[in-house]
């Protein structure tokens, strides 16, 4: 476990240098030297390690307690969504193996990166940056969550984890395998009762709202206030065939069963939210050959049966949604001699569709067939790409090219939706983008000590079924926006790593994102649908807009044990263009830094980390964003590696119990919960959190 200490700024070679060799930490050894061909640039890694000694809630949390650049929205004890550098959503790509999955919620209530857990994951690569041309549509980043392979022998591990306010986790992995066939299955189960924050409250009790029957009327019932938050069951497979040493055919499959999560900042919970993935990748090294297959389903079920809103009801309102994706790739590498070249064409299918309904407890339903109107995203894409060292230099760069099609059904949409239609808000229900992408990223290498790149990137991404098609009438009308163009991405990265002396590590990096027909939220006044009163109106628009910003870290090493680590990130984002007051772009994490000590023998670990987050005070008021104070944490973790088989973890996390809030996300959430004071319901982070993780490896 002793990579770890350095892990954080480390390139992806330097970890492979220490992961083979499994000594002791020799600073001195982590250049940049052999390996140099393939390496990706701005290229983070983390191992299963890392993640272990952590409550294991979610991999938000776990990401961002390890990259200040890294961040993530709350509306729940789980299922945070990912920011990485002050870009969200689908501006950043999460992919599970290589494969894209998209969360069936609205609302985000299923985050990509919820549908994994950590004892199914081998490793996660964060690449910063528009310089992916192997996928489409990375705009600024993508995390790529790899899960464990099958080996040869017998093997696995049981665990558990057991937390504050009734935190359980427990799971277990085996595998067996010969040259021939190597099979792993695992299961886990994760539930826990509401969190409380800093102040001593439930998580449950912010969930306070405006609604028609009163200003706070809207609240979990007391019977939900303790009852469990999620509750999610996890299985998992995966085959592996070697017929000879040139083929690896690889299957896997994986079923996901999340229970009753409950999302104190939103006026719904997910009843259910269940997941099918399966992935075939076929691998002929003699010939350079790699074909991969997915597809995923996703159905999802909100309702607020858990709220005072729903009355004597089974509910008031409901949003039923499912969400899919189909998806192809093959690659063919080869060398040129002077240059390593990959060449593929990917394809894939994504479809999205969601039915709402709104007061289902009144005489008068507000039905909403059609609330995401079966929209298909079609893409083919061919991409190429090269690396080449010339002396000092290695010089990367890739070309992709794709076409996309959206195409949203309108007789999905019926029912006091059609008003949209009529009204002419939706006016066009299929759409064709072509468009280039490519970077080109140079690095060199000033001696064993020092290395500086720089990069410049050109991507593109389409906008999503929601941004262009979503349909939702009623008093609160929220429409896509059929006409909004692909968003650009034109960026430039600059950085520096540096080991001046044996045992010390720096690493700092720059970005400058210029973005054109960047997709923002859109909120106006008006006269309501029906004719009378009137209504705030959301949608999307096209604006200019710029990111800029980096991140900093630094390793010491005080001896083979003992190190410390310290990093920091800030970033900002400001709009170029269209009506605006206010030219903060809206969910900007503010900075954010990292102080760590940490000791590791092999087999005695401890770690002290203190997180501070600066107010965030840039934040885009035209669309009512406000304000999040300061804070600071400080974190506590040991652990004692027996036989380097069985381990036990402990861990406090926000030791001096604060209430803290994350920088906050508003008014992205069609179903957000609405204070008093007219502003969206914010969510505290969990108050002192104490667990114990206990696994043993066979
Ligand atoms: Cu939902």
């Amino acid at each position: 476990m002793r990579k770890l200490a350095i892990a954080a700024i480390l390139s992806t070679t330097a970890i492979y240098t220490f992961a083979n060799a499994q000594t002791t930490i020799k600073v001195e050894k982590i250049t940049i030297k052999e390996k140099q061909k393939k390496e990706e640039f701005s290229k983070k890694e983390i191992t299963q390690e890392d993640v272990k000694i952590t409550r294991q809630v979610d991999l938000g949390e776990i990401l961002s307690g390890i990259y200040p650049e890294v961040n993530f929205m709350r509306k729940a004890g789980t299922a945070n969504d990912l920011n990485v550098r002050g870009f969200s959503r689908d501006n950043i790509n999460v992919f599970i193996d290589g494969s894209e999955v998209h969360g069936a919620c609205p609302n985000r209530m299923d985050p990509p990166s919820f549908h994994v857990s950590s004892p199914q994951i081998e490793k996660i690569e964060i690449k910063e940056g528009p310089f992916d041309v192997e996928n489409p549509g990375t705009l600024a980043a993508i995390v790529n969550v790899k899960t464990k392979d099958p080996k040869e022998g017998v093997g696995g591990e049981t665990g558990v984890t057991v937390g504050s306010f009734s935190y359980r986790t427990g799971y277990f992995w085996g595998n067996v395998g010969s040259k021939f066939i190597k099979v792993l299955v695992g299961a886990s189960n994760q539930y826990s009762k509401p969190y409380e924050s800093g102040e001593g409250k439930k998580v449950t009790e912010y969930a306070v709202y405006t609604t028609p029957a009163g200003q706070t009327a809207g609240r979990y019932k007391p019977q939900y206030i303790n009852e469990k938050v999620f509750n999610i069951d996890r299985v998992w497979s995966k085959v592996i065939l070697t017929p000879t040493d040139k083929v690896e055919f690889k299957l896997s499959y994986a079923f996901e069963n999340a229970r009753n999560i409950l999302y104190p900042a939103l006026r719904m919970d997910a009843l259910y939210d269940r997941t099918n993935r399966l992935n075939a990748d076929f691998d002929i090294k003699d010939l350079g050959l790699k074909i991969s297959a997915y597809q995923n389903k996703i159905k999802h079920d909100m309702r607020d049966t858990f709220r005072t809103t729903s009355g004597t009801a089974a509910y008031s309102m409901m949003t039923y949604a499912e969400s899919s994706m189909t998806g192809f790739k093959v690659v063919k590498s080869f060398g040129l001699g002077w240059m390593d070249v990959d060449v593929g064409a990917d394809y894939y299918l994504r479809n999205w569709k969601a039915n709402n309904i709104q007061a289902a407890n009144t005489p008068n339903p507000n039905r909403n067939p059609g609330m995401i109107p079966d929209v298909d995203i079609k893409n083919v894409g061919l991409f190429v790409k090269g690396v080449r060292d010339i002396q000092n230099w290695t010089i990367s760069t890739g070309l992709r090219f794709d076409s996309t099609k959206s195409e949203a059904d309108k007789n999905a949409i019926s029912g006091n939706n059609n008003i949209l239609i009529t009204k002419g808000l939706l006016n066009s229900f299929s759409k064709t983008d072509s468009y280039p992408s490519g970077y080109i990223l140079a690095k060199y290498k000033i001696d064993k000590r020092n290395n500086l790149y720089i990069g410049f990137g050109h991507s593109v991404r389409v906008p999503d079924p929601i941004e262009r098609y979503i349909a939702l009438s009623g008093q609160a009308p929220w429409y896509g926006n059929p006409s909004l163009k692909p968003t650009k991405n034109n960026e430039i990265d600059v950085g520096a790593e540096s080991y001046p002396i044996d045992n010390l590590g720096l690493r700092a990096n720059l970005f400058y994102s210029d973005l054109t027909d960047f997709i923002y939220l859109r909120q106006y006044q008006g006269i309501c649908l029906s004719g009378t009163g009137n209504c705030t109106y959301t949608t999307y628009q096209n604006i200019d807009a710029k990111i800029y910003g980096g991140d900093l870290s630094l390793f010491y090493g005080f001896n083979e044990k003992l190190s410390a680590e310290a990093s920091l990130a800030y970033q900002r984002g400001k709009k170029d263009s269209g009506v605006y007051k206010d030219s903060d772009l809206t969910e900007i994490p503010p900075l954010k830094s990292r102080v760590a000590l940490k000791y590791d023998d092999g087999a005695f670990y401890g770690l002290i980390e203190g997180i501070y987050q600066a107010r965030q005070s840039k934040v885009d008021s035209d669309l009512k964003e406000i304000e999040t104070s300061p804070y600071f944490i400080m974190n506590l973790k040991v652990g004692y590696t027996y036989a380097n088989r069985l381990f036990f973890g402990l861990g406090v996390d926000n030791v001096f119990d604060r209430l803290y809030y994350n920088y906050l996300s508003y008014v992205r959430d069609p179903f957000r919960g609405i204070s008093v004071s007219g502003n969206p319901v914010k969510i505290p982070e969990p108050g002192r959190f104490i667990y114990a993780n206990l696994s043993y490896k066979f």
